[in-house]
């Protein structure tokens, strides 16, 4: 049983979607990651969501680069909530990723998030913000979380100049 299913189209995505993974690792949430394409394995892809779904997954991140049709595919097989992370690609750099994504027309949303490493991280903290609406443990730990991550930036010192 896994709360969140990731999905990438290539293990090339990996570097980036390990930071939604990370994530819900720190937060203490169950994920299955997995390399599954819309166009290469549309098949395993459906397999695995129905596995996820009937195993009582909550949520689903899914991330792709260039022709980003994946998350949009997942969208549209289930009603659990879907977050997008558009990939860096190797020409476009990731703007067509996220324009594939986030023009999802009316009716089956992709809540897409920022190119790469970013937009990964924030989708794993999209999907702690869910669960925190019913889960007290959760909110804690995102409110903590959030506290953290300012302390931080009051702390931090900028470089003097020569
Ligand atoms: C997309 O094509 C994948 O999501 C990946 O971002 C991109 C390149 O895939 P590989 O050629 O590296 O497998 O489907």
């Amino acid at each position: 049983m896994a709360t969140v299913g990731i999905v990438m189209g290539s293990t090339s995505d990996w570097d980036v979607m390990k930071e939604a993974a990370q994530i819900c690792k720190d937060f203490g949430i169950s994920y299955s990651a997995r390399a599954l394409s819309a166009h290469r394995t549309p098949v395993e892809l459906e397999q695995w969501m129905e596995e996820m779904e009937a195993s009582g997954c909550q949520a689903f991140i899914a991330g792709a680069g260039a022709a980003a049709h994946l998350a949009g595919v997942v969208a549209a097989k289930t009603i659990l909530p879907t977050f997008g992370v558009p990939i860096p690609s190797k020409y476009l750099k990731g703007l067509d990723s996220l324009l594939a994504m986030v023009q999802m027309p009316k009716g089956i949303p992709v809540s897409t998030l920022a190119i790469g490493e970013a937009g990964a991280a924030n989708a794993g903290l999209s999907v702690v913000a869910i669960l925190a609406l019913h889960d007290a443990d959760m909110k804690a730990k995102l409110i903590n979380f959030r506290a953290t991550q300012a302390e931080k930036v009051r702390n931090s010192v900028l470089p003097e100049l020569a």
